[in-house]
């Protein structure tokens, strides 16, 4: 039987490795990275941790062993070894819901078996699995026929959140490998444009929907799905019974499903231990399935596991999440930085940015600790980023010469999947250049040895000593996605067991949805409403009713 985690650690303030590391920032925080790689010929060769084909150049960072050292002590004095071994066992982490946080078996092999409550649930995956397998193969090949006799050309994920936010990536991420044959969209917003706009020039008797919801009461899936069901019917001649072809469920809730008018042989399903942002690999994952094929799909989940193997069972040093969980820590704690830029170099990536956004700040934006007691230190980063190059021609000033630490992980690959003449050598020399140029900066005796007017040499100084990870994998394969996702996973996990926060839980979400449902019936109303909100919400709901 699983039992509700609660870890016996003293609070983060009191553990030893903290006060180390409050004493050492005082003493490192003014030393430049200039110092510290011209102290040490061989720290960027030897500041770097490989695995899972992923190699992490953490160098430039504001540390030194000593750093390094207290930090992983911090991790011990957390507890992050009992915590990994208590996610991987199934005992139920995620406290505020007690419920087991159980993404890790979603991609564990068929011959592994994890009984939790006395169900082995790699068997339940993998029967998932093969059942979005056999449907994607038959989709894919034109034997699952719409209504009127034709193939399906179009496939439309209706989710939102952690029910769309990884498969838009993953689609994009992974188009390389995607059928051209047929056209995939995701719709998420209530707002009616993004429904109308991703069906517009589409054919319902060729289109099938996927309706991706793990509670599969959500307003704006909801609403996206009945609409989206008229569409179908107006172009299906109205029978109802043409829904069956065209409509299909991921959820975890079967007789809402069945009350949508979904045959539950058409369901599939997952279950309640895997958190919305963390179900990408889950059923969620059935649009990638269907675009990219069953064997790359399970590519993809052997590159989130051999992550999990990596995260499970490698010593600090050389650990990625780890490693970079800790930095967080250090740069937030202790620097006060508030964001982390994502950049990534390849423009197949260009939603991996939202995505972790989704990932990171849902799951650490969290003001308690998990014993419910105001947390009394930074928590959760503020995530953002563009691919690049782009950004370094428009926001990248800030991070070079802005007034505030902002910590950047680089995302670059050694192979382009479209080779064309030399731009990915220019496109990595951009990666290089800028890792370079924000660690080193460029001083007032470089600006002036290049000549130009005196007075504009203090503009063009740059001060350097801005932080970066450069991580570098071989190509971007289905492989090498689901290993970066498991790297970012795992090291908000890790953070979240040193800030002692349930990193899965979102009641700051769940209030989203209740406080919208309250001011509905106040907005459909023929009637003029009694309104019993604060004035100005009051004054905007009249206004709306007048102007609409
Ligand atoms: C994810 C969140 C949230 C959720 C959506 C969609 O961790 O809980 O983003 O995924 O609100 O929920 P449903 O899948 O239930 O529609």
């Amino acid at each position: 039987m699983s039992t509700r985690v609660m870890p016996s650690v003293r609070p983060l303030r009191d553990r030893p490795a903290w006060r180390a590391l409050e004493k050492h920032y005082g003493e490192l925080r003014a030393t430049h990275l200039r110092e510290l790689f011209a102290a040490d010929e061989t720290r960027g060769e030897r500041m770097v941790a490989e695995g899972a084909g992923l190699y992490l150049d953490y160098s430039k960072n504001r540390i030194t062993d000593e750093t390094l050292g207290l930090l992983e002590a911090l991790a011990e004095q957390s507890g992050v070894a009992d915590r990994i071994e208590a996610m991987f066992t199934g005992e139920r982490i995620n406290v505020s819901e007690n419920r087991s946080v159980l993404h890790v078996a979603l991609r564990m092999p068929r011959s592994a078996s994890l009984i939790v409550d006395g169900v082995d649930v790699v068997r339940q995956v993998h029967e998932v699995l093969d059942r979005m397998a056999a449907f994607s193969d038959r989709v894919r090949s034109g034997e699952w026929r719409g209504h009127t006799g034709k193939a399906i050309r179009n496939v439309v994920n209706i989710g939102i959140g952690g029910s769309d936010l990884g498969p838009v990536m993953a689609y994009e991420a992974l188009r390389h490998y995607t059928t051209r044959e047929m056209t995939f969209r995701f719709v998420s917003n209530v707002d009616s444009t993004d429904l109308v706009e991703a069906t517009r020039d589409l054919v319902a008797e060729e289109t099938l929907f996927i309706v991706s919801s793990k509670t599969f009461t959500t307003l704006e899936t909801m609403t996206n799905a009945h609409s989206a069901r008229e569409w179908a019917l107006a172009g299906l001649g109205g029978e109802e019974s043409a829904i069956a072809k065209h409509f299909v469920a991921v959820s975890t809730n079967a007789e809402k499903v069945t009350e949508f008018g979904i045959d539950t042989n058409n369901m599939f399903g997952f279950w309640e231990w895997v958190g919305g942002r963390y179900s990408m690999d889950s059923a969620i994952g059935l649009s990638t399935m269907l675009a990219i094929g069953p064997e790359r799909f399970h590519e993809l989940l052997a590159g989130f596991h051999a992550v999990d193997e990596h995260f499970r069972g490698a010593p600090f040093g050389q650990n990625l999440p780890m490693l970079m969980g800790l930095l967080g820590v250090w740069y937030g704690d202790f620097f006060g930085a508030q964001t982390v830029g994502v950049m990534p170099y390849e423009q197949y990536l260009k939603r991996f940015p939202a995505y972790l956004q989704q990932l990171t700040m849902e799951s650490n934006g969290k003001h308690v600790t998990l014993a419910g007691r105001p947390v009394e230190y930074e928590t959760g980063a503020i995530y953002w980023g563009e691919p690049g190059t782009n950004g370094q021609h428009s926001f990248y000033q800030l991070i070079h010469q802005g007034t505030k630490l902002i910590p950047v992980d680089l995302i670059a690959f050694a192979k382009t999947l479209n080779p064309l003449g030399d731009h990915h050598d220019l496109l990595m020399s951009n990666v290089f250049a800028q890792a370079e140029a924000l660690a080193f900066g460029r001083t007032e005796q470089e600006v002036r040895a290049e000549g130009g007017p005196a007075d504009v040499v203090p503009h063009r100084v740059m001060e350097g000593n801005r932080p970066t990870n450069v991580i570098l994998a071989e190509e971007l394969t289905p492989w090498t996605l689901g290993s970066l996702v498991a790297l970012y996973e795992h090291m908000v996990f890790t953070q979240g067991v040193v800030w002692e926060i349930d990193s899965f839980d979102q009641w700051g979400v769940e209030l989203g949805k209740a406080l919208a449902v309250r001011i509905i019936p106040e907005l459909k109303n023929e009637d003029e409403p009694e309104l019993h909100h604060d004035s100005s919400t009051n004054a905007l709901i009249r206004r709306y009713r007048a102007m609409r």
